[in-house]
């Protein structure tokens, strides 16, 4: 429940803060935080109005605007976004965040790009100095499934191992929990799971130019250099703002 709160707070701060009667194109992230973000949106009477819509991330995020009455938008039709909200795996002192945990990290990042102003919303899990201190799981990149051996290995020439001590796997395809098989994404695609060592995570913004420069490579999940502020509800009901 402490959790559970945090992203409560959090995301009630950012939506107060940011979403207000004159942003008419709101996009929507995806995972367990940004629902409380719905919720608030919908607290807020910020529904009512016909002319704003909302765009979503992936097929989780269209069934939480559909789900809370909210007016779903076609991204076709919006070039811009005023802006957009969405949760992280972890963030670092300067807002690079890793993002894909619910592998939905490229039409994330799309919304993202496409917003005036980008807000990430998160508990205080989330929050640290250099990346990979507390998300050790990896770099989720999206990746098309013709190329995800030849990704494997090109990016274990680049340094990422194939074992981490915590226990948790290495360099890896992402296997579904109850679907035999790999997880394939709202894309079609194959997402692999890469941990680097902390030297090479001290500069993201390198890593991810790296990795994307990858044939096959389809998104990685590293944004840099694109929150315009991120919320983290703290387990003392407190929120820590840094932008
Ligand atoms: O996959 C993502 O990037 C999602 O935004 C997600 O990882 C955010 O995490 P949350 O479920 O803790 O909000």
């Amino acid at each position: 429940p402490a959790v559970e709160a945090a992203k409560r707070l959090a995301a009630f701060s950012a939506v107060d803060r940011h979403v207000g009667l004159e942003h008419k194109v709101i996009g929507i992230g995806s995972g367990s935080t940004v629902p409380y973000v719905v919720d608030r949106i919908v607290a807020q009477g910020l529904q009512a109005n016909k002319d704003r819509v909302f765009l979503p991330t992936g097929f989780q995020s269209k069934e939480l605007i559909i789900k809370a009455g909210l007016t779903l938008g076609d991204v076709d039709q919006y070039a811009r976004i005023d802006v957009t909200i969405d949760g992280a795996d972890e963030v670092d002192n300067e807002l690079n965040s890793i993002k894909g945990g619910g592998a939905c990290q490229l039409r994330e990042k799309v919304l993202a790009e496409a917003a005036d102003t980008w807000v990430i919303v998160a508990d205080y899990r989330k929050n640290s100095h250099v990346l990979g201190t507390s998300w050790t799981q990896g770099i989720p990149i999206e990746v098309v499934p013709f190329a995800y051996a030849k990704v494997l290995t090109n990016l274990s020439h680049m340094g990422s191992p194939n074992a981490v001590p915590n226990g948790k796997a290495g360099l890896s395809l992402r296997m579904g929990k109850m679907k035999a098989g790999p997880v394939v994404s709202d894309n079609g695609n194959f997402i692999i799971d890469a941990p680097f060592p902390p030297e090479l995570m001290k500069n993201p913004a390198e890593l991810l130019h790296r990795i994307k420069m990858l044939t096959g490579v389809v998104e990685v999940g590293l944004f840099c250099d694109m929150a315009e502020a991120a919320y983290f509800g703290n387990e003392d009901g407190t929120v820590t703002v840094r932008a």
